[in-house]
């Protein structure tokens, strides 16, 4: 009998080749249209399930070398107050991870392999996080722009046809919306200090903004997955359609603050009513793939050190677990 339900984490289901795949993706890509959730142990074509894990296991990455440029300003942040929330905010990042490592196993994957891949060189995490964060401003925006731009992209993903990845994305917007807010409010500040803090604001949307916009990938016409997330609702909009999104609903905002957008070709169409913008250096994007970016060395050293000196708590925590799990035996 054809089964491709999960046997348990780490352990990928065999998938056969049967004269049945053709009904059987008809009926996944049905159920798909009718709006139903595939669960992990659904059937389920192999570029579907191989997809999700790229896309989940990329986006745990991200959450987690996320910590690092704004965990560089817990002990500098301005007040206490300013110091409890960033905290908290970066604890939130390490959770993202956790629930998203948590939907990449229901596909039949563990967490320590993607660990594995990530340390090893071997896996992308967002091209934002390989940007230095010089000041307390940047904190800010990061915030406003990259938590901003994560709010766009992910909102849709709430939707996303797969359960387990579509559950945990709801928990996880609520909590970036308050980290969106906590960065505006921020910018807002400094936007409304003495001339110098106004000037750190406008130097961290100048350094922010563009690698904000690569965020959302590369542009519609050489995105490589974007056609079959789409159709298969992984994805809901394309890059360029969340891009121009966030274009749109960020212009006022840096308008409320005083600042200005770096880019001179940016104006309202009021025939498309949309802003058009100028174009993306998307050789500065592809090189921060390929590990030439300002921090992709120094990201990389640090989550290695991290999970080095992490290896005691994930050891102590195993051996409790087995010792529990004896002692419910005996
Ligand atoms: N950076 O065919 P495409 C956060 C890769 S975390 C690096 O368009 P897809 C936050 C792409 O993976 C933010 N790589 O792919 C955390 C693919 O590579 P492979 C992360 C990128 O998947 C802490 C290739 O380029 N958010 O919010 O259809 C603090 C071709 O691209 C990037 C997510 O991960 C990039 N910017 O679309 C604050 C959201 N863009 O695998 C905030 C979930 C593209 O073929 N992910 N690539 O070698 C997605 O929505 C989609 O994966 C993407 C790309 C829109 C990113």
């Amino acid at each position: 009998m054809y089964t491709q339900g999960l046997t348990e984490p780490g352990v990928r289901p065999a998938t056969e080749s049967t004269p049945d795949d053709a009904e059987r993706l008809r009926r996944f890509e049905a159920r798909i249209e009718a709006e139903e959730k595939i669960e992990p142990k659904d059937w389920m074509p192999d570029a579907y399930r191989q997809t999700l894990i790229r896309q989940i296991s990329q986006h745990a990455h991200s959450e987690i070398v996320g910590m690092l440029p704004e965990g560089n300003w817990i002990t500098r942040a301005p007040t206490l107050l300013r110091k409890a929330i960033l905290i908290a905010k970066v604890q939130d990042e390490g959770g993202h991870g956790a629930y998203l490592y948590s939907a990449a196993e229901t596909l039949g994957v563990s967490r320590a392999e993607l660990i594995d891949q990530l340390l090893a060189g071997r896996a992308k995490y967002s091209s934002i996080f390989n940007y230095p964060t010089l000041s307390w401003a940047d904190v800010g925006a990061i915030g406003w722009l990259v938590d901003g731009a994560a709010i766009m992209n992910q909102i849709p993903l709430c939707r996303c046809s797969y359960g387990p990845y579509s559950r945990a994305m709801i928990r996880i917007c609520k909590e970036e919306s308050f980290h969106q807010r906590q960065g505006y409010d921020i910018m807002l500040k400094l936007a409304r200090g003495t001339a110098a803090q106004r000037r750190m604001a406008q130097d961290a949307l100048d350094r922010w903004w563009w690698p904000s916009l690569m965020m959302f990938g590369p542009p519609d016409t050489a995105s490589q997955h974007t056609a079959l997330s789409v159709r298969w609702k992984i994805k809901r909009f394309t890059n360029d359609e969340l891009r121009q999104k966030f274009v749109d609903f960020t212009v006022p905002q840096a308008q409320f603050l005083g600042l200005s957008i770096p880019d001179p070709a940016l104006r309202w169409d009021e025939a498309a009513k949309r802003h058009e913008f100028g174009a993306i250096d998307w050789r500065e994007f592809n090189d921060v793939l390929k590990g030439h970016g300002p921090c992709n060395r120094e990201r990389l050293a640090e989550r290695r050190a991290a999970h080095d000196a992490g290896r005691w708590v994930r050891e102590a925590a195993v051996a409790h677990a087995a010792k529990r799990a004896a002692r419910a035996v005996a």
